[in-house]
């Protein structure tokens, strides 16, 4: 079924110049970038996106990462997209994330793992709409 996912390319996948070699992995998976823009999260955006994570000990330092520069947000669109990019990423823990999955090639960190992708049909509607706009 053609849905579409909130992706995240977070603060250290700009900054260590992974941007064009994770683009590459969505498009070459035969996934479709709609939309796409950088800019940098405020302290209240993050609140917001992670309010799941908001009472965890290690939130404060989630928050300080995710505010320390740009990020690249997209919307990307294709046949079961939440669940294949999920794939596609790794799990969250650095350690369970496989070669060749995004974060297991390019992470060492459950906090700063590279890339955040929408969990549900549900949320990524209410992401794209948090990032991109009520009308997107
Ligand atoms: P997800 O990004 O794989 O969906 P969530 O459970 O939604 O994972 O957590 C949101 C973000 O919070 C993670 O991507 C990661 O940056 C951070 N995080 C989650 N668990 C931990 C942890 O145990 N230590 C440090 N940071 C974590
Ligand atoms: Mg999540």
């Amino acid at each position: 079924m053609k849905e579409r996912t909130y992706i995240m390319l977070k603060p250290n996948a700009i900054k260590r110049r992974l941007v064009g070699e994770v683009i590459k992995r969505i498009e070459q998976k035969g996934f479709e970038i709609t939309n796409m823009k950088m800019f940098t999260l405020t302290d209240e955006l993050v609140k917001e996106h992670y309010a799941h994570i908001a009472d965890k000990p290690f939130f404060p330092e989630v928050k300080d990462f995710m505010t320390s520069g740009p990020v690249v947000g997209m919307i990307v669109e294709g046949d079961n997209v939440v669940e294949g990019m999920r794939i596609l990423m790794g799990p969250t823990k650095w350690l369970e994330a496989q070669p060749g999955t995004i974060r297991g090639d390019f992470a060492i960190s459950n906090g700063e793992n590279i890339i955040h992708g929408s969990d549900s049909v549900e949320n990524a509607e209410i992401e794209i709409k948090r990032f991109f706009g009520k009308d997107a």
